[in-house]
């Protein structure tokens, strides 16, 4: 099945120069990019981006970091994209992410954890279009 999945390198990855060696990783793992700008979220945007965690303890400083600089948010597209990009992410805790994978690598902590990968194809569908209008991401499929 065909799929399209939201990613994000986020803050503290883009300002440690660290774009092109995430999107190689994306790139070099069959993961075909269909659409990608920088973008910087207002306060208020990171709350409604990450609105599902509004209840976690860490919801005040995630939505902070993800307000804190420019991040570059990407449509990604494939046969079973979502899950593809989510074990080359790895795990959200770094520390416990497998050798190999973006986080392991390059995630400082649980929340500054480099890379953003949608869960699901719902989720995927939202978060795609709180970036992204449809001419914006170039396929030859339709989605
Ligand atoms: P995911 O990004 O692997 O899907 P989620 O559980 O959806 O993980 O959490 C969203 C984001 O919230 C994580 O990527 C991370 O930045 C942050 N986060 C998750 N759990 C914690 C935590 O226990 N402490 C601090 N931040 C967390
Ligand atoms: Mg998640």
């Amino acid at each position: 099945m065909i799929e399209r999945t939201l990613s994000i390198i986020k803050p503290d990855a883009v300002a440690r120069g660290l774009i092109g060696e995430i999107l190689r990783r994306l790139e070099s793992g069959g993961l075909k990019i269909v659409a990608a700008k920088l973008a910087r979220l207002s306060r208020e945007q990171a709350r409604a981006f990450y609105a599902v965690h509004k209840e976690r303890p860490f919801f005040a400083s995630l939505t902070e970091y993800m307000s804190s600089g420019p991040i570059l948010v990407s449509v990604l597209e494939g046969e079973g994209v979502i899950m593809k990009n989510r074990e080359i992410m790895g795990a959200t805790d770094p520390a416990k992410a497998a050798p190999g994978t973006i986080r392991r690598e390059w995630g400082k902590d649980v929340e500054k954890n480099a890379v953003h990968g949608s869960d699901g194809r719902e989720t995927a569908a939202s978060e795609i279009a709180f970036f992204f209008k449809p001419q914006e991401i170039h396929s030859d499929r339709k989605p």
